[in-house]
């Protein structure tokens, strides 16, 4: 027979009213701190904190889940083969359980003092709060001047995308209320770092929008995720942004690659010909160079949150040899028949290579990049 046990206590088990979605990467040494600060500074707002972890090679969701043994206020989303700041936050907040979701970074470099004035703003009746550092009182903290001039120079662009509503549309550190998010959801862009600026453009209806000025703090331990790619990700969602979903920023990618791809195989082929290799034996060899190429530069770039390695990387390139060969000959299907129809050898060529550059995108996203791979993504 079981014996009655003891009324288990479970402490802090409040429905939360904010629910705080914090992406990590590597930050293991910052989230016991980083849990301590915001209870600290919240008070009695019954909270929540969901740490979104892309299956970190140092672990971080091992130290979240240990925390979460003894406090259920802390909870681990941990993501296994996938990266991505964006997806993560998304995944985070379709998640939580507060009426408002906060979204910041695991790395203190967001002032969690300012929490409690950002959900004023919002129990106030503002839809959205934003943690800026260009208005008055806030500030960018220690960044190199190199650092200060981009990051202006962007949130110029931003806002002329989404228009005046923010000092800071390029923020990492914003509150709304969730049926916010619930409303965008569609529209979101999954790649990138710049959700706000997205969940701005997206939201179907007017926001109301408040900005809480904070200081911008030096990382507390560990190294920055930014890289030449979040720029890149940045004009791609602009293009998204403008064309209204009508050009993703991978396609855009995609077909760059391309581009870049066709200049390696005239520079191969001119140099073997050069070389005195007979034409048909040269084209060959650069075809063969341009495919290679073009997969191991996709693979790298384009398709950074869903990179193939090993043994994957080897079969990806022999899928991805096949579409493109089937790609070629329906590009010059196309051509044929643009010129059987009496356009120009140039227009085309033109339909030749936007038929194959389409085919191939749509034929390599799903059956080289499509599957879903259960493996550590690092
Ligand atoms: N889940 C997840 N979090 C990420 C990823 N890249 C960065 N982060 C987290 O996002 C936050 C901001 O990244 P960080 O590298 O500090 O960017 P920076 O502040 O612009 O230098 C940090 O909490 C990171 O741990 C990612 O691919 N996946
Ligand atoms: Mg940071």
């Amino acid at each position: 027979m079981l014996e009655s046990a003891a009324p288990i206590s479970l402490p802090h088990l409040a429905t939360p009213e904010l629910s705080l979605v914090v992406p990590s990467y590597n930050e293991r040494a910052n989230i016991a701190p980083l849990v301590a600060a915001v209870g600290a500074a919240l008070g009695d707002i019954a909270w929540e904190i969901l740490i979104v972890d892309d299956d970190s090679p140092d672990r971080t969701w091992e130290e979240v889940g240990r925390i979460a043994m003894t406090d259920p206020r802390v909870r681990c989303l941990r993501r296994v083969g996938r990266r991505g700041l964006a997806s993560a936050v998304i995944e985070g907040a379709m998640a939580a359980n507060g009426a408002v979701i906060a979204v910041m970074d695991a790395d203190f470099q967001h002032d969690e003092t300012i929490l409690p004035a950002m959900y004023a703003a919002i129990a106030a009746g503002a839809d959205v709060a934003v943690g800026t550092r260009y208005a008055l009182g806030g500030g960018t903290g220690e960044w190199d001047e190199r650092r200060v001039r981009m990051s202006s120079f962007a949130t110029r662009i931003a806002r002329a995308l989404i228009g005046n509503r923010t000092t800071d549309p390029m923020s990492g550190f914003f509150m709304a209320r969730r049926d916010v998010f619930a409303a965008s959801i569609y529209n979101l862009s999954n790649q990138g770092f710049k959700i706000l600026l997205d969940l701005l453009a997206s939201y179907p209806g007017k926001l109301k929008v408040v900005d809480v000025p904070y200081t911008f703090r030096n990382r507390r331990a560990g190294d920055s995720k930014i890289s030449p790619m979040v720029i890149a990700e940045f004009a791609f969602l602009l293009i998204e942004k403008l064309s209204r979903g009508l050009v993703s920023p991978r396609f855009v990618l995609f077909a760059l690659v391309g581009g870049l791809g066709l200049i390696v195989h005239l520079l191969v082929l001119s140099a073997l010909i050069g070389l005195k290799l007979n034409f048909l034996p040269a084209q060959v060899a650069a075809l063969l160079v341009a495919i290679v190429f073009n997969y191991a530069v996709n693979n790298e770039f384009t398709y950074r949150d869903r990179r193939l390695t090993g043994m994957d990387f080897v079969g990806g390139l022999v899928v991805f040899a096949i579409i493109c060969s089937i790609g070629a000959i329906a590009n010059i299907g196309v051509a044929n028949l643009a010129v059987e129809e009496h356009a120009s050898w140039s227009i085309a060529g033109v339909a030749g290579a936007v038929m194959s550059a389409v085919f191939n995108f749509g034929g390599t996203s799903s059956l080289v990049w499509g599957r879903r791979r259960w493996r550590s993504a690092s």
